[in-house]
């Protein structure tokens, strides 16, 4: 069967086998239109529904697909049905289960952080459907021995490879250690999402990443995955030269990429 829960349990392996998800760590969420829900169940049959108190409007008549709680990416591919959900926003305050979570269980508890991330990047891009958390080594490793700065972090991403700039143009957003799960990190990152940025860190956690598609956001988490591995390969060595800002300049105007300003200049 090609439908979309090959294509969701595919990208869930390869992160995976990354190391980048381990145990239950990572969750995903996936806009889907009517016709990939058709695919797998009906889409106007609900089997359980679950109440939030946030505001979910934005996103009434929206389905998802949503890795469950407690669940491992690991297991996704082999079993489906127990690890993945497909819901539909059916008001303000509830979601309706329309597939999955077969042995009871509900979506992960990360579903309000990305909830809020959906809405703000939906509002700066119509196409926007996915999001993406996980927990990438190196990127862990960076934020203990980086300032917790976006500016910083973005421009030492950026000058370890080529590819950086290319691909994450706007730049990476950095949020301080909080508590997973609440709301309080869900509006932090939400608000770094409406300043223009598809990837937040949350340091000495992971990384939340975001897009329409998921080779784009698959994309995303690898190439800033393979920055920060660069950086931390040469960190506390001493650098003989690194890609200068006259050099990712150059780069933009060749590739006419519209970089986040006051990082470089
Ligand atoms: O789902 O990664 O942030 C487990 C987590 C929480
Ligand atoms: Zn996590």
């Amino acid at each position: 069967m090609n439908n979309v829960i090959n294509e969701v349990t595919e990208i869930l392996s390869l992160l995976y086998k990354h190391n980048w998800d381990e145990r239950n760590g990572g969750n995903l969420s996936y806009i889907l239109t009517e016709e990939e829900v058709k695919t797998v169940c009906d889409p106007f049959k609900t089997i359980r529904s679950f109440e939030y108190d946030f505001d979910m409007s934005y996103l009434i008549g929206k389905y998802f697909i949503v890795t469950g709680t407690g669940k491992y990416f690991k297991n996704c591919l082999k079993d489906p049905e127990n690890n993945l959900g497909i819901l539909k926003v059916s008001s303000a305050h509830k979601v309706d289960l329309l597939w999955g979570y077969a042995d009871g269980g509900k979506m992960t508890s990360e579903f309000p952080t990305h909830l809020m991330c959906h809405t703000e990047r939906l509002k700066l891009d119509p196409g926007h459907r996915l999001v993406i958390h996980c927990h990438p080594t190196n990127i862990i490793a960076m934020t203990h021995v980086c300032p917790l700065d976006s500016r910083f972090i973005t421009e030492k991403l950026w000058k370890m490879q080529t590819e950086s700039i290319v691909v994450f143009p706007e730049g990476v957003a950095i949020l301080p250690w909080m508590v997973c799960g609440g709301n309080e990190i869900g509006v932090a990152t939400a608000q770094k999402m409406a300043e223009g940025y598809r990837s937040v860190i949350w340091a000495h956690h992971g990384l939340s990443c975001t897009g329409k598609t998921l080779d784009e956001v698959y994309g995303l988490i690898e190439t800033i995955e393979k920055a920060a591995e660069i950086y931390l390969k040469v960190f506390g060595k001493e650098i003989i030269q690194s890609i200068t800002d006259k050099q990712l300049k150059d780069l933009a105007t060749a590739f006419n990429i519209d970089y986040r300003k006051g990082i470089i200049d």
